[in-house]
């Protein structure tokens, strides 16, 4: 192909790509790869690991099956898991499936296009989701420990009150503080457009926020008054509102 012919190309291949992007804006983020006829997501009916997926699948418009698993069930189905843990991802109704939250929220953005494909772009989101795992794990102690059976009830009380409590009034603040840093200028973490970092630290805050952890105040993120924008316009988006407001 003559140099010509090749810059011709790929005014051509732009040019239909502007024209299928107006035309079918969900199919975008899938030319050039094949994105599954059918996806499956299976967890337990809480928010938990698969609720940022669920949250990236609904804002890219992508279709899936989303199956709850009851925790009286899963005493039976755990030991024919992959690894004995949910979630679970489907592809086109295959058997095996594939496990890993993290590596089913980087699926789910690259066939929404809520990961960016730019290599520094992805970068930044990368970086804002290692974030709120560092966040999510400083809670991880005091959450094993509320549901360790081998110490007495009292004293587990104690001890859990005790580390939620430092964990109120420093760790937590200490992460949500660069998070609302990072929200300063821009609308999402990443820039103006939404993307799986968003979907992720979106179930972090409303966890946070939830008053379901016993002394993580329930205000704890509405001190910030970037999170709590960021919060509402994720919430507001038209797909994760009618997700959020689906009768249970
Ligand atoms: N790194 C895994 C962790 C999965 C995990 O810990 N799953 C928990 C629920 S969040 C589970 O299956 N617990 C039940 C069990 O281990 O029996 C992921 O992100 O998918």
């Amino acid at each position: 192909m003559s140099a010509v012919n090749f810059a011709l190309g790929a005014l051509a291949g732009a040019a239909a790509t502007a024209v299928a992007a107006d035309a079918y804006p969900s199919m975008m983020p899938s030319l050039g790869f094949s994105r599954p006829k059918d996806i499956e997501l299976k967890y337990f009916d809480i928010a938990g690991a698969a609720e940022k997926v669920r949250f990236t699948l609904l804002m890219g418009g992508v279709p899936f099956k989303d199956t709850r698993v009851s925790f009286g069930d899963w005493g039976k189905m755990k030991e024919t898991t992959k690894f004995g843990q949910l979630p679970l991802m489907y592809l086109n109704g295959e058997e095996k499936p594939y496990a890993q939250s993290g590596a089913m929220l980087r699926f789910a953005g690259a066939i929404t296009g809520l990961m960016p494909k730019d290599p520094v772009q992805a970068f930044k989101v990368d970086e804002a989701i290692g974030l709120d795992d560092d966040l999510r794990r400083e809670m991880r102690p005091s959450i094993m420990l509320s549901y360790d059976q081998t110490i007495k009830p009292k004293e587990k009380a104690r001890k859990v009150k005790e580390m939620r409590e430092k964990l109120a009034a420093n760790e937590i603040p200490r992460f949500l503080s660069h998070f609302e840093k990072m929200l300063e200028n821009s609308e999402y973490l990443c820039g103006s457009s939404a993307t799986i970092a968003d979907a992720q630290f979106l179930t972090t805050c409303r966890w946070l926020g939830s008053g379901v952890i016993d002394h993580i105040p329930a205000d704890i993120t509405t001190k910030y008054p970037n999170i709590t924008a960021f919060r509402a316009r994720m919430e507001a988006k038209p797909e994760i509102a009618a997700y959020l407001n689906k009768p249970k």
